[in-house]
């Protein structure tokens, strides 16, 4: 969605409350006068970035940003803050026994070994991953989430080495079928338990890199598809489509690059007509976001055996495909919207005003955020209507059919009735995987700065995960734009890492409603706030490809973070090569794929380089991450699972520095293939280190 950042950060309680009094909010509406949000013309916004309701890609409206559980120090005049009092945790998850997991800690007394694993029948690949254990110099501990009311048999590993030991410190134990015995764990449950992802089938979406291909603007494979509708260049259709998009897959762009999953922009078909900014400009529905007719491809797009066509190819090339959904609205030219007006929220606040998004309703109140309009030319679904809900998660199902993709992302999820995702979970599980046994990955937008409200919707019976908007802001100041120091980036993930569970994430530095990365890491950043939405130079005064590399070394260390780190690390059209671009529609000029200047050169090649060693190494993907040394412009950390350690060394520094925290040892670096010394590990100017013990031949 994207205009939406809207709405405060609910409680859970808050929110299933109001849900209940959803439909008696004709009648309940009251003070819909939101002030108007500030700051969007000066890319100084104090409040969201952008609440111009014509495009709900365009980047968040209202405010409910803040940097919770950050120890970041917000700026008052900088840092968007929630208005809304509310906090809480989000409930516990929803799932069957047979997923369900308590923690259980594991201790093995410290007698100075080098390593020490818990193994177990607590994990499915148990005996032979692990999980690694951590020494306060007493005891080496592990938190590993264990079955439900589940024996547990286990012994623990020493020295990464043959040597199995049964737990001192339990005396209970079972044979274990090799004429020793295994220590066993009895049965037990918790208040406060966890859900395995439990995920079917050969894919592990832990493991996916996902790229946006943003369809219009990315590759014109077909040219008898181009129809302009006569707006500027910049807001009209440009012409990229399906074709295109397989054109550059059987390249093999793609496989180059190192990434794994396509997501593709909304395909159904939308408008033709133009609508109308709040910047006072014309649009046309080239990003995808006002749907017309559900059953129709998108004609600029091709046809849909076109778009099965490019998810074929896809998969023959090892590559999975999510596609964009947005079921908040339709656009008012839409036959269902004529034929079903009792199908959407009528735009009326029932105090004799609009109840448009920002103007008559409110996007923060989570029960006027529902029902709003995102322009006065977009109905607002009502899913509290059955029908209407069945309806769209019906066409939702057909689409997945029609097309065999992956998995969705999943337009404005805070702007739409909970009961929505619950059916769509549900109905991807009765019709869809018991057919393709893998796992539909579903991802939701839901553009905040608060962690709760993003993490209530992370649960097996809603989404697989979310695009992780804290953490974006959070390396947008400390990696890109250095106004905020590289201790507090570690602080905020040491606390994030583990937010969300077992959720899996999508980690992002750019995406299509927020200005182009490069600029905030400038030498000077083209803006000093990273939540603006950079609409102030959107149109006029757009901004050209930074010269020389220091801007695109520094995007290259974000990037490097997000793909030495868990997730699923997204990388948006263009990125890969620094593409300049202020606000929405200026975020989405057409990809460059030719004349590359140095500076590009050297992130594309980088962020090659990033997608091999990720996929080399289960540790950056799956394991877990422990801050090692940090400092006002250094970081190390460490990411481990049974199989291996890696080191990552970041200096985003203008000049080579130490960084500490490295075991002593001798290392690869992987970015480089160069040999390290630790503990102190020098690193260059606005680089990295990706180190691993050399394997011996
Ligand atoms: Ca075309
Ligand atoms: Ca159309
Ligand atoms: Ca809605």
């Amino acid at each position: 969605m994207d205009l939406t950042a809207g709405g405060p950060a609910a409680s859970v309680e808050h929110m299933s409350r109001l849900r209940l009094l959803a439909s008696f909010l004709p009648v309940l509406v009251t003070a819909c006068a939101d002030p108007p949000l500030g700051g969007e013309e000066t890319g100084q916004a104090t409040t969201p970035p952008d609440t111009t309701p014509y495009d709900p890609s365009v980047g968040g409206s209202a405010g409910t940003y803040s940097t919770t559980g950050t120890d970041s120090t917000p700026d008052s005049d900088t840092t968007p803050t929630t208005t809304d009092g509310t906090t809480g945790e989000p409930p516990p998850p929803m799932c069957d026994d047979a997923q369900k997991r308590c923690d259980h800690v594991f201790t093995y007394p410290d007698n100075g070994e080098s390593s020490v694993d818990v193994m177990g029948s607590f994990a499915a690949d148990g005996w032979t991953a692990g999980a690694p254990m951590t020494s306060d110099g007493t005891n080496w501990t592990a938190t590993v989430p264990v079955p439900w009311d589940t024996a547990v048999q286990y012994k623990f590993r020493v020295d990464g080495s043959d040597m199995w030991i049964v737990d001192p410190a339990n005396a209970n134990s079972v044979d274990d079928g090799f004429g020793g015995k295994n220590s066993l764990l009895a049965p037990t449950t918790c208040e406060e338990f966890s859900c395995d992802s439990a995920l079917i089938g050969t894919f592990d979406w832990r493991d996916s890199v996902i790229y946006f291909v943003f369809v219009d603007r990315f590759n014109n494979g077909n040219k008898g598809n181009d129809k302009l509708i006569g707006v500027e260049a910049a807001a009209d259709w440009y012409g990229g489509d399906w074709a295109g998009v397989t054109a550059k897959i059987e390249e093999g762009y793609f496989n180059e690059l190192g990434v794994n999953t396509l997501w593709l922009t909304v395909p159904m078909d939308n408008t033709n007509d133009q609508g109308i900014g709040t910047d006072g400009y014309f649009y046309s529905a080239y990003h995808g976001y006002w749907p017309s007719d559900l059953d129709q491809p998108e004609e600029h797009f091709g046809t849909l055996q076109e778009l099965k066509d490019l998810v074929a190819s896809a998969h023959a090339h090892d590559l999975k495909v999510i596609l964009d959904y947005a079921m908040n609205h339709m656009h008012d030219s839409a036959a269902v919207y004529a034929d079903h007006k009792d199908w959407f929220w009528p735009n009326d606040n029932g105090q004799g005003g609009d109840c448009v998004c920002g103007a008559g309703c409110s996007w923060e109140d989570t029960v006027q955020n529902k029902r709003c309009w995102f322009t006065d030319y977009l109905p607002d679904f009502n899913f509290e209507n059955a029908a209407a809900r069945k309806f769209s998660v019906d066409n939702a199902i057909k689409w997945i059919k029609d097309t065999g993709v992956d998995g969705f992302r999943l337009d404005a999820v805070k702007h739409i009735a909970d009961q929505w995702l619950f059916d769509m979970r549900a109905r991807v599980k009765s019709d869809i995987e018991p057919t393709t046994m893998e796992h539909f990955y579903m991802v939701g937008e839901t553009f905040t700065g608060q962690q709760d409200t993003i993490k209530y919707y992370v649960r097996p019976d809603m989404l697989d995960g979310q695009f992780d908007f804290p953490l974006r802001m959070q390396m947008a100041t400390s990696v890109l734009m250095r106004s905020d120091s590289m201790t507090s980036l570690a602080g905020f993930m040491d606390q994030n890492d583990t937010y969300y569970g077992s959720g899996i994430m999508s980690t992002f530095i750019g995406n299509h409603d927020i200005p182009r990365a490069i600029h905030l890491a400038e030498d000077t950043p083209l803006w000093d706030n990273q939540w603006t939405d950079g609409k102030d130079k959107a149109w006029n005064g757009k901004p050209p490809l930074p010269g020389g590399t220091s801007a695109f070394q520094r995007l290259g260390l974000a990037f490097t973070i997000l793909y030495t780190t868990k997730g699923a690390p997204l990388v948006y059209y263009g990125d890969e090569i620094g593409m300049p671009g202020a606000g929405d529609p200026d975020n989405r000029r057409p990809m460059q794929w030719t004349n590359y200047s140095a500076g590009q050169d050297l992130l594309l090649q980088q962020i090659k380089d990033l997608g091999v060693i990720r996929a080399a190494h289960s540790a950056l993907r799956r394991g877990t991450r422990k801050t090692l040394s940090v400092a006002a412009d250094t970081f190390a950390y460490e990411m481990k699972d049974a199989m291996e350690t890696v080191y990552v060394a970041i200096n985003r520094g203008d000049s080579e520095a130490t960084v500490t925290g490295v075991p002593a040892g001798s290392y690869m670096d992987e970015l480089t293939g160069a040999m390290v010394e630790g503990a102190n590990v020098s690193v260059p100017a606005r680089s990295a280190r990706i180190l691993v013990v050399p394997v011996m031949p």
